[in-house]
């Protein structure tokens, strides 16, 4: 499949997705939200694939938003039907059972930020900056980002991010806990891809049960987690890792995990 707007890499079991619109800052205009739509479906499916990343193209942004050159003429509808196009694709990473992480090069903003949001680990480069800046064009984040970064770093945090529209540096990103760690920029891939690695060596089913079962505790209180965790943990138990993973421990080597 030939995209546009992105660019889509494997390498063994990590796939690399690219934004690829760097002369717009990586904005997101409905086609690349369709193509990454169709991407992440795609990859969805893929059980050869247990991670993806993603990043942005060029040297200066991630995602520097949605295309606002896109978005001005918009009415009421379209405009609705924008944020539930990037609210769709968005869940999907989420809810995928492939792990992704954000290679955060640069701009993080609006959506680029959101997007950011949705995937399960975050990596930023030093200079990246966060925000949501939409406040200043009248309008407020509308591809999960009121949800996401509120649950990310609570309330009070998020509602100065959103009212302000100022951006924030790596640095506090990551004081904040938006960001699992802050690397030098012309290492952000190969940290992305060391990370995908150690997790691509795990069992498949077990690192996406892993993801739903903390998932889970973002939407409900501990009482039903911990009933859903019980759920979950005794499943692995029908699953041939699970015996393969105890039994090299147990043999005193590594485990040899085959996904089933
Ligand atoms: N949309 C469209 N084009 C963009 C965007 C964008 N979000 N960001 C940058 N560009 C374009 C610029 O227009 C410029 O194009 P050109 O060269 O043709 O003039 C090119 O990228 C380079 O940008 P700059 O010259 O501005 O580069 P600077 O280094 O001076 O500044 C910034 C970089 C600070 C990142 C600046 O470009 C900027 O502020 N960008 C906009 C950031 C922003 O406001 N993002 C939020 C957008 S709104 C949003 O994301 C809402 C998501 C939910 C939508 C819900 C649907 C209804």
């Amino acid at each position: 499949m030939n995209y546009n707007n992105l660019i889509l890499n494997f390498e063994n079991e990590i796939a690399i997705i690219k934004i690829n619109r760097p002369k717009a800052l990586n904005a997101l205009n409905k086609e690349t939200l369709e193509e990454l739509d169709l991407a992440i479906t795609d990859l969805d499916k893929n059980d050869k694939i247990k991670t993806v990343i993603i990043s942005g193209e060029g040297k200066k942004a991630f995602v520097a938003g949605a295309d606002i050159s896109e978005m001005k003429s918009m009415n009421v509808k379209e405009a609705k039907d924008f944020s539930l196009l990037g609210n769709q694709v968005f869940n999907k990473i989420e809810n995928s059972t492939k792990i992704f992480i954000a290679a955060v090069n640069g701009y993080a903003l609006g959506g680029g930020c959101e997007l950011a949001l949705a995937c399960d680990i975050r990596i930023a480069a030093k200079g990246a900056k966060f925000g949501q800046p939409e406040i200043n064009l009248g309008i407020i984040p509308g591809f999960g980002g009121t949800q996401r970064l509120t649950k990310v770093i609570g309330k009070s945090q998020a509602l100065e991010l959103i009212l302000t529209g100022d951006n924030i540096d790596a640095e506090e990103a990551k004081i904040l806990k938006l960001v699992n760690q802050i690397v030098e920029v012309e290492d952000i891939m190969e940290k992305a891809k060391l990370i995908a690695e150690k997790i691509a060596k795990k069992s498949a089913p077990i690192i996406s049960t892993a993801k739903e079962a903390v998932n889970f505790a973002l939407e409900h209180p501990s009482a039903e987690g911990s009933k859903f965790e019980a759920n979950l943990f005794s499943t692995c138990f029908s699953t041939k890792d699970q015996k393969e993973g105890m039994q090299a421990f147990l043999n005193n080597r590594k485990a040899d995990f085959k996904n089933e």
